[in-house]
């Protein structure tokens, strides 16, 4: 049975500055966002575990999070620096050489395939000294049978841990959580649970799949084979190595209109370097992170190798169109991949 593994880094953005800033280390503190820096009025994005123990959590009003712990200590986000330290712990990774999947800022996913238990466990105690050595960051390891699997096994050894649970172990190691554990599973899903009588995963084993169709559509079903230990959740690999693309952050709160001037801009930016570097491309694949910094990415080939503009636009606004609904929308990019130099290739057919 292949393995998977679901690597994702400890309270990042705080992690990120305690790296810089070692005399944080041990007191409690939250990065945020604040409107012209009036620290009392912004969110926190995140907290060390010092803080957690306070009850501090992501998303909260930093005035609260004082109030709470008037010991807090605060930092601005510093984003740019975030997705540094988020390239040089991915690259680590990366150099495996695993099929992998990027899921956030601060997530990433394997398929290790056929390898055994022991040697995965190794594999990750590997991995994670190389981004401690590197970075001084901690992050948590989950290997299980599935995608899925993998994070939920994750989610629960953190921080600094590491867990594998094989094959038939899963349904035992998840049927009592919560569902809400179940990524994807967000308040609603959960409510509607609730007036079938489900509250925890092990509650979902018995009813039937039609049921539960019937009820939350296809994320019934997602929820049936997760229960029942089916899930097959792949790594869907959105690495492309030889690539060109430009990526913008947008203005908050952003509108359907200011995302279509920004896909625009990013798609004059990518073919005009596309024609400087005298290539052509079969792949074109959009990116977007969230406000809640949850990346989703879209690809798409083309049959021949073009350097059309028209073609990469409207391409482009195909595969963005599905992604604009869910969440509020921080950050897009257009990228263009399988590329191969111009000169040799017909533009005609
Ligand atoms: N983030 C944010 N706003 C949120 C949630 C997250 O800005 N509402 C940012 C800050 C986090 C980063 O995304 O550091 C990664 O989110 P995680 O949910 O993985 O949380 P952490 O990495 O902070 O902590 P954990 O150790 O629980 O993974
Ligand atoms: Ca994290």
């Amino acid at each position: 049975m292949p393995l998977f593994m679901l690597l994702d880094m400890d309270y990042f953005f705080a992690a990120c500055e305690e790296a810089r800033r070692p005399e944080l280390k041990g007191k409690p503190f939250v990065v945020g966002t604040s409107p012209e820096k009036d620290k009392l009025h912004g969110v926190v994005q995140t907290s060390n575990y010092v803080a957690r123990q306070f009850g501090i959590k992501s998303g909260m009003a930093v005035s609260k999070a004082v109030a709470l712990c008037p010991d807090l200590k605060y930092s601005e986000s510093h984003e740019d620096y975030y997705e540094e330290m988020s390239k040089r712990v991915m690259d680590i990774v990366r150099k495996y050489g695993f099929p992998m999947e990027i899921m956030s800022i601060d997530e990433c996913a394997l398929r290790l395939g056929e390898m055994g238990m022991e040697a995965a466990m190794r594999l990750s105690t590997e991995i994670k000294e190389k981004i401690r050595n590197e970075t001084l960051l901690t992050c948590t390891i989950g290997i299980s049978s599935s995608k899925i699997y993998a994070k939920m096994v994750c989610d629960s050894a953190k921080p600094d841990g590491l867990q594998g649970v094989e094959g038939s172990g899963i349904v035992s190691f998840i049927r009592s959580k919560e569902v809400s554990k179940i990524p994807g599973i967000g308040p609603k899903a959960e409510e509607e649970l609730r007036r079938i009588g489900i509250s925890k995963i092990e509650d979902a084993i018995g009813k039937s799949p039609m049921l539960l169709m019937d009820r939350l559509g296809s994320l019934g079903t997602f929820l049936y084979r997760v229960a029942n230990g089916l899930d097959e959740s792949d790594v869907e690999e959105n690495y492309q190595m030889l690539s060109i693309g430009r990526e913008t952050t947008l203005a908050y709160p952003p509108t359907k209109e200011s995302i279509m001037e920004a896909m625009e801009r990013l798609t004059d930016q990518t073919i005009s370097e596309v024609l400087k570097k005298k290539m052509m491309f079969r792949g074109v694949s959009v990116k977007v992170r969230y406000t809640d910094f949850t990346e989703k990415i879209r690809s798409t080939s083309i049959k021949n190798y073009t350097d059309s503009k028209e073609l990469l636009a409207k391409k482009a606004l195909t595969l963005i169109e599905g992604l604009l609904d869910a969440k509020p929308v921080r950050k897009i990019g257009v990228r263009v991949y399988m590329l191969s130099e111009a000169s040799g290739q017909s533009t005609l057919f």
